[in-house]
């Protein structure tokens, strides 16, 4: 009997800038398959490896599903736990919160959170609870993207308005700078740029998939992506190809730059970047022409001087007049505010009565030290024994007894093992809620499919009932998701109901393409583009962006890269069985010359070790690394590993020179051939 068959559409709710769209296929009322849906503009009816294997493996498995709460009986990490009711948890926790309200600072409450999920509510209304209690945020995109935001926004106002992906039609050049669609967004990396007729660009140190398949791929030294976009104008003035007449009508400070430009000739970038001078030249009069798009990755501003690479590329984009028309402009991230949405109508700020309060995620390990600084941390869709610096000091960190430790995730990781509670979080499988792509301009709905496994509860309700167990009495505190769903699809303008998007699954937020800065408007003081900011100069930063390089490590030492893994996403479905198979032979992948030197073979057991830590790992040889530089993704869970780290065990947590956010791909470690016994 072949039994009732549903379909259920819904989204992706991951960090992914696909945000797909997806089709639950259900019998009888059980979910029987995740597939991708085919009427999907992205996803096109198929998922991405890593989604195809974990929505069907351990997203759906209650035996490896957290169901109920737990209240620690063993020593903190040893991840013996009891099984306790909601009421006495969150009883016991409202208690211990209470007696550090009445004794000290609730600011020594902390919370970390990031992208487990990134549907609206289930990814910003705890927030609410946090800022009414006068909690300490660890700023979440410290540990990612802040000084890439705080650079764009220096030049240009606004970080969160980039191009429209639909407008490539209009583009003959596409630069892919300092990202890896190929792991980070499997669907632009497959269709958006496969089908892009023009030049595609890939500037990467790493020749991942998408530079592979690329026209032109500029394989730099790690951290000298300024001194290459200096090249690139001052090429680019050679050319006649700097759009003088724009930069007089539209920006400030030029005039600023330009002695700086005419500095860095070919010859000089050539000798900085480690590329050849020809092609940079290329590359420079290909983008320089235009209309050109620049997709600015995350990756590229994790180094020391992320934000003066950032406001260097930018620079290049405003002198070229790639900027406000349509084929034209930069993408860092598209935030809700293109979609007529501002994100604090769902985290609320306004209820700190003192302001927020916030720290960097480089600050963590050392804060969570100081017994005078932090008495409780809650985490939430944040796993940071795998994904915070200072891995080892954290752990170190978190066995304090003294720290009050709750953890809300849907599996038990390596963070949730040092907690005194786990609440269990439902998936994005198990209830209503709305997903914004930050790639393209889409507004979809997340559906519920099936009931969350035992007693797991979506986040905003767990922090719902937290509130109601400290007796907090703000109507904010409590509101229902029906009535915040109709408040952020009202401020889309578009005149949809849940209901009805639940049924499209994804809309646009506008038929036609958008123009990014159509009108030339800028939201800076000036109104228009700064690349010489007043803002930044008040801020402690150089008015204008300057050349830099970052010199190679000179002392023996590699550099290491850590970014996205096609088969994880952050530390996401690293427990999965499937998925864990298929890690198995990744390594720590450096280049043969490099290799060679230290009479290293392929799958030959070394250790990678700096100050911070020391990482046992397996050699990969390829050239697909630059010399001096040694990849090895992010994302392992260091409890599946026999030296119980990941990469971040190696992380000192250095701060970027804008914005104190993380430059882990500058990590320098040395290697250590283990002798046998
Ligand atoms: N070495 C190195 N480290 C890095 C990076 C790097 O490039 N290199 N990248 C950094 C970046 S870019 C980021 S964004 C961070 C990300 O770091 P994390 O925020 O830790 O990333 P995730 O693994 O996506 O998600 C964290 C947890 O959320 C849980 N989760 C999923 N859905 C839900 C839910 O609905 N509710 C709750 N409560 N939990 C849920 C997952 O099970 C997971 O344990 O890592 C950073 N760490
Ligand atoms: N499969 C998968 N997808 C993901 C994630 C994941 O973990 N796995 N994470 C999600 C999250 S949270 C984020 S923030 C995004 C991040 O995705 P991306 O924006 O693509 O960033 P990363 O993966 O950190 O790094 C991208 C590239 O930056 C390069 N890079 C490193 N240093 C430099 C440099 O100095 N200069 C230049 N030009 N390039 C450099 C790396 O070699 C890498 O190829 O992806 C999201 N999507
Ligand atoms: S992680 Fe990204 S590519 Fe994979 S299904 Fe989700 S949105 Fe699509
Ligand atoms: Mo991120």
């Amino acid at each position: 009997m072949e039994g009732s068959r549903e379909v259920v559409r819904t989204t992706c709710p991951r960090d992914c800038y696909d945000a797909c769209g997806i089709a639950v296929v259900k019998r009888n009322g059980q979910i029987t398959r995740v597939l991708g849906d085919r009427d999907h503009p992205v996803s096109r009816g198929a998922l991405c490896g890593k989604c195809a294997l974990a929505y069907n493996g351990a997203w759906r498995d209650p035996a490896v599903r957290l169901q109920y709460p737990l209240r620690r009986t063993g020593k903190k990490g040893s991840g013996q736990f009891e099984r306790v009711s909601w009421d006495a948890a969150l009883a016991e926790i409202a208690e211990r919160l209470q007696h550090i309200l009445k004794t000290g600072d609730p600011g020594s409450v902390l919370h970390t959170h990031y992208t487990g999920t990134c549907s609206l509510i289930a990814g910003n209304f705890p927030t609410r609870f946090f800022h009414y209690l006068g909690a300490t945020e660890v700023d979440p995109d410290t540990v990612c993207n802040k000084a890439g935001h705080l650079a764009l926004a220096y030049m240009f106002g606004t970080s969160l308005q980039g191009f429209d992906p639909r407008t490539a039609k209009d583009a003959r050049t596409i630069v892919v700078w300092g990202a890896n669609p190929s792991a980070s967004a499997p669907h632009a990396h497959k269709h958006w740029l496969r089908e892009f007729p023009g030049t595609v660009i890939a500037i990467d140190p790493i020749r991942h998939d998408t530079a592979k398949q690329a026209h032109l791929h500029l394989q730099l030294k790690p951290g000298s992506d300024s001194a290459l976009a200096f090249t690139m104008m001052n090429e680019a003035l050679h050319a006649g190809l700097i759009d003088e007449a724009f930069l007089s009508a539209h920006a400030l400070g030029w005039e600023e730059l330009k002695p700086a430009v005419l500095e860095c000739t070919l010859e000089w970038g050539a000798a900085r970047t480690g590329l050849a001078p020809e092609l940079i030249a290329r590359a420079a009069r290909e983008y320089a022409q235009g209309p050109a798009l620049i997709w600015l990755g995350q990756g590229m501003q994790r180094q020391p001087m992320g934000g003066n690479a950032f406001r260097s590329v930018a620079a290049l984009c405003a002198a070229t007049g790639n900027i406000g028309k349509p084929g034209a402009g930069f993408l860092y991230m598209n935030g809700p505010e293109t979609r007529g949405v501002d994100l604090s109508m769902m985290a609320a700020p306004e209820l700190a009565r003192d302001g927020p309060r916030s720290v960097s995620h480089m600050d963590l390990a050392a804060i969570l030290a100081d017994p005078a600084r932090s008495r409780a941390l809650f985490t939430w869709n944040n796993n940071i024994l795998a994904s915070s610096p200072q891995q080892s000091r954290l752990r170190a960190a978190l066995t304090r007894d003294d720290l009050l430790l709750v953890c809300a995730d849907i599996f038990a990781t390596d963070t949730t093992d040092y907690a005194d509670f786990v609440l269990p979080a439902a998936n994005f499988l198990e209830f209503d809620d709305l997903v914004f792509s930050y790639f393209h301009h889409t507004v979809s709905a997340q559906v519920k499919a099936a009931d969350p496994p035992g007693e797991a509860l979506p986040n905003q309700e767990i922090f719902r009932r937290l509130a109601r167990a400290m007796r907090f009495d703000d109507p904010a505190l409590f509101e229902s998701d029906p009535m915040l769903m109709a408040e952020i699809l009202g401020a889309t303008g578009l005149e949809i109901d849940f209901a009805r998007l639940a049924e499209a699954g994804t809309v646009e937020f506008s038929a036609t393409p958008l123009v990014q800065f159509d009108g030339l408007r800028f939201p800076t003081p000036s109104g228009k583009i700064e690349i010489a900011s007043a803002a930044a100069e008040r801020d402690g930063h150089p008015r204008v962006p300057f050349p830099h390089a970052d010199e190679a490590p000179d002392d023996g030492r590699f550099r290491v890269l850590s970014p996205a893994d096609a088969w994880l996403l952050n530390s996401s479905y690293a427990n999965d069985a499937k998925i864990r198979e298929r890690l198995r032979s990744a390594g720590a992948v450096l280049h043969p010359d490099d290799a060679a030197r230290y009479g290293i073979t392929e799958g030959m057991p070394i250790r990678l070790v700096n100050e911070t830590g020391e990482l046992p790992m397996v050699a990969r040889l390829s050239t697909d690394v630059t010399p001096h530089t040694i990849l090895v993704s992010k994302g392992r869970w260091p409890k599946y590993d026999p030296s119980h780290a990941n990469v971040n065990v190696l992380n000192p947590g250095d701060k970027t020179d804008i914005g104190e956010s993380s430059c882990v791909h500058s990590v320098r470690v040395e290697i250590r051939i283990p002798t046998t016994a």
